[in-house]
C-alpha cells in the first residue's frame, strides 16, 4: 500500500512510548474490570470506529472577511487526498474522504479512485455546491438554487446534483449530501410555502436519479448565507422534506447549524426513532459559527450525542447506519493537525458512550432516579479513555502520539516546497 508517512518512523516513535502506554492500559483495564467492563471490547470498538474527512477541510478555511492561507496547502483533489492519507496513517480512524463538487471535479475519476485505493482511502458522501456561481455559469444562484423562482436556475442546480451522483458512482460513494444556501434576507422577500414547494419539487427530481443503493442526506442550517430565513433552517423542515421525498432520503445533523443551547442529542434521538438519521457533520460552535474543532468547546454535548447513538446500537434499532464526517474550517491551525485531533475527539466520545451501563440507566430512568441516571452518564464521560484510543492506534500501525509524529517529520514544511502557491489563485472565504 502506498504511504505518505513511513511506517518505520511511526514504529520508532511508538516504541519510545509503548512501555508507558502498556502500564496505563493495564491500570485502566483493571479499573474497568472492577465494573465488569472488558477493556479489549472497547479497544476493538475504538479500532473499528471511522470518521470521514471532508476534502475541503484540508485547506485553510476563512471567514467572509478574509482568509489567511497556510504554506504547503493542497491545491487540488490529488493533494487533498495526500493530506487525508497522512491524517489516516497517523490517526488510524479516518479511512474515507467526502468530496465536494465542482471543487474536486477531475476529468478521469477512475484515476482518482485508483490513487485513493492505493492509500487505502474510500470515497463517501459526495457534496453538491449550488451556493456559489461557477465561472461562465448561464444563470445565477444569487436568489437561490433548488428553490429559485426561476426555472432555469432550478434546472441547473438539479442537473449539478445529478452530475454529482454520476461522479460519486465512479468513486464508489453511496450517498449525496445536499446543503443549499437558499433563503431570504428580508421579511416578505420570499413566500415561505411556495419556496419550500419549489425546493421539494427540485429535490424530487434528484431523488429520482439516486441509484437503488444510495441515500440522499439533507443538511439543515439555521442561517447564513441567508440571514432572515433559510429553506431548510432546522431539523423540522429537514425531516419533513426527508419524509416527503422517501425512504432513501434522510436528515444530516451538522452540530454547528443550530441555535446556541439547542438540545441536539434529543434531535438525534427523534431522527433515530423515525429512521431518518442519515449522518453527521461534526464540529463545535460557540455563537453562530459552525466550524470550530470538534469537542473543543462542548465535549459533553458530543458525548451525549454518542450516548444516543450507542443506545440505538444497543437496542439494535432498525435502519440505523449513520455516516460520520467532520466538517470544520481551520483558520488558525494546520488543517491536518486539527483534523487528526478532531477525529480522535469524536472517537473518544464514542468510546466513552460505550462505558454507560444501559440496563442500569434504564433502571434509574424507570425509577425516576434522576441523580443516579445523570451520574451514570457523567461517570462515563469523566473517565479518561486515552489509553484505549492510543492502544487502538498502536495495534493498527498508527501513531500513539499522532501530532508528535506529524510535527517530527516536518510534513507541512516539505509540502511548502512541493506545493508552491499560485500567486494568482483566489481563495474563497467560507469553505
Ligand atoms: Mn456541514
Amino acid at each position: 500500500m502506498l504511504r505518505r508517512i513511513d511506517s518505520a518512523i511511526i514504529s520508532a516513535e511508538n516504541s519510545k512510548l509503548q512501555s508507558d502506554l502498556d502500564t496505563d492500559y493495564a491500570a485502566l483495564g483493571d479499573k474497568l474490570a472492577r465494573q465488569d467492563i472488558d477493556i479489549e471490547t472497547l479497544t476493538k470498538a475504538a479500532g473499528e470506529f471511522q470518521i470521514a474527512v471532508p476534502s475541503w477541510g484540508t485547506g485553510t478555511g476563512g471567514t467572509r472577511f478574509a482568509r489567511f492561507p497556510g504554506t504547503g496547502e493542497p491545491r487540488n483533489i490529488y493533494e487533498k487526498l495526500e493530506d487525508c492519507a497522512v491524517i489516516n496513517e497517523l490517526s488510524g480512524c479516518t479511512d474515507s474522504v467526502s468530496p465536494h463538487f465542482p471543487w474536486d471535479k477531475v476529468d478521469d475519476f477512475s484515476e482518482l479512485k485508483q490513487q485513493a485505493d492505493e492509500y487505502g482511502i474510500k470515497w463517501v458522501s459526495v457534496n453538491s455546491n449550488t451556493f456559489q456561481d461557477q465561472p461562465g455559469q448561464a444563470v445565477s444562484y444569487k436568489y437561490g438554487s433548488l428553490s429559485n423562482t426561476q426555472a432555469a436556475s432550478r434546472e441547473l442546480a438539479i442537473q449539478h446534483n445529478l452530475d454529482c451522483i454520476e461522479y460519486g458512482k465512479q468513486l464508489g460513494a453511496k450517498s449525496l449530501t445536499v446543503w443549499v444556501g437558499d433563503g431570504s434576507n428580508h421579511p416578505g422577500q420570499q413566500h415561505f410555502q411556495r419556496a419550500f414547494e419549489r425546493y421539494l419539487a427540485s429535490m424530487e427530481k434528484i431523488y429520482q436519479g439516486l441509484p437503488d443503493d444510495w441515500e440522499m442526506h439533507i443538511e439543515h442550517k439555521m442561517f447564513e448565507p441567508a440571514f432572515y430565513s433559510t429553506i431548510i433552517q432546522d431539523w423540522g423542515s429537514n425531516i419533513l422534506a426527508a419524509m416527503q421525498l422517501g425512504p432513501k432520503c434522510k436528515s444530516l445533523v451538522d452540530l454547528g447549524h443550530h441555535a446556541p443551547n439547542t438540545n441536539i442529542e434529543m434531535i438525534v434521538s427523534r431522527l433515530i426513532q423515525f429512521k431518518k438519521l442519515g449522518g453527521f457533520h461534526f464540529n463545535d460552535s460557540k455563537y453562530g459559527d459552525d466550524d470550530l474543532d470538534s469537542g473543543s468547546l462542548h465535549p459533553y454535548q458530543q458525548f451525549l450525542i454518542f450516548n444516543e447513538l450507542v443506545d440505538a446500537e444497543y437496542r439494535q434499532q432498525s435502519e440505523f447506519n449513520p455516516a460520520y464526517m467532520l466538517d470544520q474550517s481551520h483558520n488558525v491551525t494546520d488543517p491536518a493537525e486539527s483534523l487528526i485531533n478532531s477525529a480522535i475527539e469524536v472517537q473518544r466520545s464514542y468510546v466513552k458512550a460505550l462505558l454507560v451501563n444501559r440496563e442500569k440507566l434504564y433502571g434509574y430512568q424507570d425509577d425516576n432516579d434522576a441523580l443516579m441516571a445523570s451520574l451514570e452518564l457523567k461517570n462515563a464521560f469523566n473517565l479518561d479513555v486515552s489509553p484505549i484510543l492510543a492502544m487502538a492506534r498502536l495495534r493498527k500501525g498508527a501513531a500513539i502520539d499522532p501530532l508528535s509524529v506529524y510535527r517530527s517529520v516536518g510534513y507541512r514544511a516539505s509540502m511548502a516546497e512541493a506545493r508552491p502557491r499560485d500567486p494568482n489563485a483566489t481563495g474563497s472565504g467560507i469553505v
